[in-house]
């Protein structure tokens, strides 16, 4: 009985439903199109857009792509930075990734998985993944990125730093190990760990000599001579990528690092992480006193700065200037000269990377530079924008004063030997061409004033943390004095 009375409703309700679509009128069905239309044309312009959510503000927060009608979130299987930077970009920001739902557990299905960015795509749909919908993560992987104005990561934004610290996990120590393999010495090989059972290598990628450096702390061999990307000292599988140091650490574990056994590695044939460690190496630490004590402003006119502007010594505008004003050799620069002094407290002598028949002569200053880039010096504003040329200075390397008991032994002239001896210093005086920052657009106020030796760790050293000196710049109308310096890595 009450299954015929089913039947009858099932019945009567197809009939009705019948009824209604038969009798659509014509100006309905052109409504119902229209917004079909509609609906499709928001999906066609949604499509692809980003939202991050569960941030603090719309600049952060896990990623969520519209795709199809639907937002979906992004699983964080291969997620990096490059990713970030692509995710940010259509904020037009940059920024690092997040992982394992830094942001709360993903709320939609997934969209996308496994994506793979250069950082240069102009939408994630671009970046390789396993294609819509296909992917087995659960709600604790979602992907996020956190973003920041493209000027402020120029400089390394210790803000960055610290979010990007919390988000990575760390190794437990108490349960991982560190090797050298397949070296012909103790002192170098591919870096293995051991972890969860067995040996394993690392991601080639974005291997430097910071990271090199905290190998070789980490196992008592000195310090890090050159960071490898090779197969040379054979090859095992990769557990680990995304490795990134300070180069002060006393252990890789306290390192940055993706999570353990999640590895996206690009890497050519079977190459792995290797290092080469030694106890004998130079380290140079720049005299920071000498830069309080020496620093001043000085009015300049051009014509008694033609060879500075031949190698580049003065910024921008002074080129403009030569171009377009007759009468430019009578125009003034304002230059902040400093002394910069370097002294090699270190266990070998510092010699220049290139050899000798790739020295550049220098007509100008009638000298050979050995580094295309010794030093750079840098005026940056509270927000960390350089507002002042980025200084790049090449220079010859020599001993210019030495301890007691140390005899000279480099020199610039007549094409000598160059480089600074273990307890010598090269100085740099501020009365010597070059040896300046000109500071003829900048505003009065107050500023960082950063100057680096060996700024991209090109000459291998024990320690890179003394190799820049961060001070702070009073510059007003008349006078510029440079106080409250602190050694830190360039
Ligand atoms: C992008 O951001 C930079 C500052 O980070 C700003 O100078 C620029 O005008 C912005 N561009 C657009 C299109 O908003
Ligand atoms: C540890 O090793 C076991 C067995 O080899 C494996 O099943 C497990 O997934 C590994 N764990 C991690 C975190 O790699
Ligand atoms: C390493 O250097 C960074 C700055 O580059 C600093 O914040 C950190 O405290 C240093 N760590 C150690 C162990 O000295
Ligand atoms: C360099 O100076 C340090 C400290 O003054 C001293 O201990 C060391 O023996 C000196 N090295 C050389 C090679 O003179
Ligand atoms: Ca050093």
């Amino acid at each position: 009985m009450v299954k015929l009375n089913l039947m009858l409703l099932l019945a009567l309700l197809i009939q009705t439903v019948g009824v209604l679509s038969r009798d659509v009128s014509e100006s309905e069905r052109a409504a119902r199109a229209a917004f079909v239309q509609k609906l499709l044309n928001k999906r066609k312009h949604l499509e692809g857009k980003l939202r991050l959510v569960g941030g603090a503000d719309k600049y952060e927060g896990n990623v969520y792509i519209y795709h199809a009608g639907q937002w979906g979130a992004v699983c964080d299987d291969s997620w990096d930075d490059a990713a970030a930077r692509v995710v940010c970009n259509a904020f037009n920001k940059t920024g690092v990734a997040t992982v394992g739902s830094e942001f709360g557990e993903a709320v939609r299905k997934y969209w996308m998985d496994d994506v793979v960015c250069q950082g240069d795509e102009t939408s994630l749909a671009q970046c390789i993944f396993t294609g819509w919908g296909s992917s087995d993560c659960d709600a604790s992987e979602a992907a996020g990125v956190v973003c920041v104005d493209k000027d402020d990561y120029s400089v390394p934004s210790k803000q960055i730093k610290e979010k990007g610290a919390k988000l990575l996990d760390i190794l437990d120590v108490r349960t991982t190990s560190l090797r050298l393999a397949g070296g012909r010495s103790n002192l170098e090989g591919r870096v293995e760990i051991y972890h969860n059972g067995t040996w394993g290598s690392i991601c080639p990628e974005g291997w430097t000599i910071y990271e090199a450096l905290a190998v070789c702390r980490h196992l008592a061999l000195g310090h890090a001579v050159q960071a490898l990307q090779t197969d040379y000292f054979g090859s095992s599988k990769l557990v680990l990528n995304g490795v990134e140091c300070e180069g002060n650490e006393t252990n890789l574990f306290f390192c940055r690092h993706q999570q353990y056994g999640k590895v996206f590695c690009p890497r050519e044939n079977e190459h792995v992480a290797a290092v080469v460690c030694s106890h004998e190496l130079a380290d140079l630490e720049l005299d920071s006193m000498v830069i309080e004590r020496t620093a001043h402003l000085q009015d300049v006119m051009m014509f008694q700065l033609q060879c500075a502007m031949e190698e580049n010594c003065l910024s921008k505008s002074a080129y403009e200037i030569q171009k377009h004003n007759p009468d430019w050799q009578f125009e003034t620069r304002r230059l902040l000269r400093f002394t910069a002094s370097s002294l090699n407290k270190g266990n070998a002598d510092f010699r220049p990377y290139l050899p000798k028949h790739l020295w550049q002569w220098h007509l100008c200053h009638m000298h050979y530079h050995s580094m295309e880039v010794f030093a750079t010096f840098d005026v940056l504003d509270h927000t960390g924008r350089r507002v002042a040329e980025g200084h790049k200075a090449s220079f010859c390397l020599e001993d210019n004063t030495c301890q007691p008991g140390i005899d000279k032994q480099y020199s610039c002239k007549n094409y000598g030997d160059q480089g600074i001896s273990i307890n010598c210093s090269d100085v740099y005086q501020y009365n010597i061409d070059c040896q300046w920052v000109d500071v003829t657009d900048v505003a009065p106020g107050d500023y960082r004033f950063k100057v680096s030796v060996n700024p991209h760790a090109r000459v291998p050293e024990q320690s890179y943390h003394n190799n820049a000196a961060s001070c702070q710049l009073r510059l007003t109308e008349t006078y510029a004095a440079v106080f409250g310096c602190r050694l830190e890595r360039p």
